[in-house]
């Protein structure tokens, strides 16, 4: 995953400020809701969760051909337990890791069959956002490059500083300093309340 994203970084970013950045949120938001149905239909047992069979006929109906061992792959890549099946949160990491390995015609056609037809480009946002952050393009946000780009914002609005602060805080899963993409796009899944609904019920 890191590697994907080190070899993307490398292609530059779109990305001009960070408040471009935020301005595309709603419709980031939006587009991950709409993955929530695509979940549910992958989900076909409707246990809350996608299991490897699942997502190898969900695959074959988009006429994705993915082999086994690339299925492993995927569950691996994403750290996913494969006895355990993928949340909500990590079917977003894996449709993002596909978006970002198979950038062929063929793919870009199967992904338009899972019809949310602004997904490509909500991925490519997310991809966008993370390499303009990602300054020194090692694949990771650090707490310095957060503080960089929210100092670049020249609107001189303290408070959207804090607030960005404050969501570096929550993307930093582990709390080691570094945000991956993966935690990037965790937090994503998070800030819009669709990915465990189970906590809030505890709530
Ligand atoms: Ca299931
Ligand atoms: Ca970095
Ligand atoms: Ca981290």
């Amino acid at each position: 995953m890191v590697e994907a994203m080190q070899r993307r970084a490398s292609e530059g970013t779109s990305m001009k400020s960070f408040n471009s950045i935020i301005m595309k949120f709603p419709k980031i938001d939006e587009s991950l809701r709409n993955c929530k149905t695509i979940f549910e239909q992958f989900d076909e047992d409707s246990n809350g969760t996608i299991e490897p069979e699942e997502l190898k006929s969900c695959f074959q109906k988009m006429e994705m051909s993915f082999s086994e061992e690339e299925i492993s792959d995927l569950f691996e890549a994403c750290d996913i337990n494969e006895n355990m099946g993928m949340k909500f949160n990590e079917f977003i990491v894996l449709l993002c890791l596909v978006y970002l390995l198979k950038e062929d015609p063929t793919a870009r056609h199967a992904k338009s069959k899972m019809g949310v037809p602004n997904l490509e480009a909500t991925f490519e946002i997310l991809v966008n956002a993370f390499v303009f952050l990602d300054k020194n393009r090692d694949g990771y946000v650090s707490k310095n490059e957060m503080v960089h780009a929210i100092n670049e914002t020249t609107t001189g609005e303290r408070s959207s500083g804090r607030i960005a602060m404050k969501r570096f805080e929550e993307m930093d899963w582990d709390r080691n300093g570094m945000v991956t993409f993966k935690e990037f796009l965790f937090a994503f899944t998070r800030w819009i309340g669709i990915d465990d609904p189970e906590d809030e019920d505890d709530e």
